[in-house]
């Protein structure tokens, strides 16, 4: 091998240290910085390695210097390495990182259910009247369901084509879904004292044929006062308070005689709509034999009540035509309240 000088060889490394950091230094994909590496630091024919056999062909006496000088410049290149590596690696990690300087995109939220809408409005009207809204269960007894209201066995009102009976162990007491929230009158009455002042709101279930203003499941806004000296025009002005706040004060309502055998007397609560009149809901003054089987005396209080389909004053809020509307579950439906 021809002998190489040292100046020559140590102006070589000088050229091999330029070109390997600035290829490595700019390196700005992992593809260059692979190639970079194969050409200054590759095992079998990187430029280090040529440098490497190129010692031998130096003087003997100036082997020494000439290895400081490859030493020095592998160190320097494996550094340089080994910084590109983690360099990139910081900017991979960034680009999966939120980009807090994107425009925003428009969030879509959903909103309350109408029927849900309406029970809370009417929860709210009532309760500037003092009433105050409890609960009761969907699961009910034959007791409350029926017989406390004064809904008797052989009542039409319990055949169980008309209800969501349960089945039950035989011999049991059959429950049922309830078909009325006056269900809760009388969970209340017999829990309190008078006076008192509630509303209820809640599912009710009835083997009813779906239809523009019926639906197998629907709800019901119950309200019971019981005061000393309560009477049918408190009854009837309540009522009008609650269409008046709840639909404006345009809304026209009338009270039809009605029977409910919980109640004497009875109406039927109407509200016209379209020019005709729907029913909204049953109401009257709690029978004293009612107010008398929860321990109340019926000489000292009288009361009131009143049960709204819900479904049917949204509608005539929203001018649903179809009650059904409600529950289809269409979002351009929904989204229009
Ligand atoms: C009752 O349920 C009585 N508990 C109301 C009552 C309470 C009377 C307190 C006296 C004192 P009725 O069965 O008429 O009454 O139902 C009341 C209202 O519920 C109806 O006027 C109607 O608005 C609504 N409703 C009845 N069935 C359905 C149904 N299948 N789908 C939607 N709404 C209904």
């Amino acid at each position: 091998m021809a002998t190489v000088s040292l100046e020559s060889f140590c102006s070589e490394i000088e050229r091999c240290r330029v070109e390997a950091l600035c290829a490595l230094e700019t390196a700005a994909a992992e593809e260059h910085l692979e190639r970079a590496r194969v050409e200054f630091a590759g095992a079998r024919s990187g430029r280090l390695k040529s440098i490497q056999k190129q010692l031998g062909a130096l003087e003997a006496a100036d082997r020494p210097a000439g290895g400081r000088h490859f030493n020095e410049l592998k160190t320097a290149i494996t550094a340089a390495l080994e910084a590109a590596q983690t360099r990139l690696a910081r900017v991979a990690a960034a680009a999966d990182a939120i980009d807090v300087t994107l425009p925003g995109q428009p969030f879509r939220i959903g909103h309350v259910h109408p029927i849900t809408q309406t029970i809370r409005r009417v929860q709210e009207i009532m309760s500037r009247l003092g009433f105050e809204s409890v609960d009761g269960p969907e699961v009910e007894d034959q007791w409350h369901n029926f017989e406390a209201l004064a809904i008797g066995a052989e009542h039409p009102a319990r055949d169980p084509l008309d209800n969501f009976y349960l089945a039950v162990a035989h011999g049991a007491d059959p429950l049922l879904l309830r078909s009325q929230t006056s269900t809760v009158q009388i969970r209340i009455m017999e829990q309190r004292k008078p006076p008192l002042r509630i509303v209820s709101l809640g599912r009710v279930y009835r083997p009813d044929t779906a239809d523009a203003t019926h639906y197998p499941m629907f709800h019901q806004v119950e309200g019971l006062l019981v005061e000393p000296g309560a009477t049918m025009a408190d009854l009837k002005g309540v009522l009008r308070f609650l269409a008046s706040s709840f639909l404006g004060g345009d809304v026209h309502v009338r009270f039809r005689p009605s029977f409910f055998p919980f109640t004497e007397p009875s109406v039927e609560f109407d509200m016209e709509w379209g020019g005709r009149w729907v029913e909204m809901g049953g109401a009257g003054m709690v029978d004293p034999a009612v107010l008398a089987a929860v321990g109340y005396d019926p000489a000292t209080v009288s009361g009131f009540a009143f049960g709204l389909g819900v479904e049917r004053i949204a509608a005539r809020r929203y001018g649903v035509a179809d009650i059904r509307d409600f529950y289809r579950n269409d979002v351009r439906f929904l989204q229009q309240f």
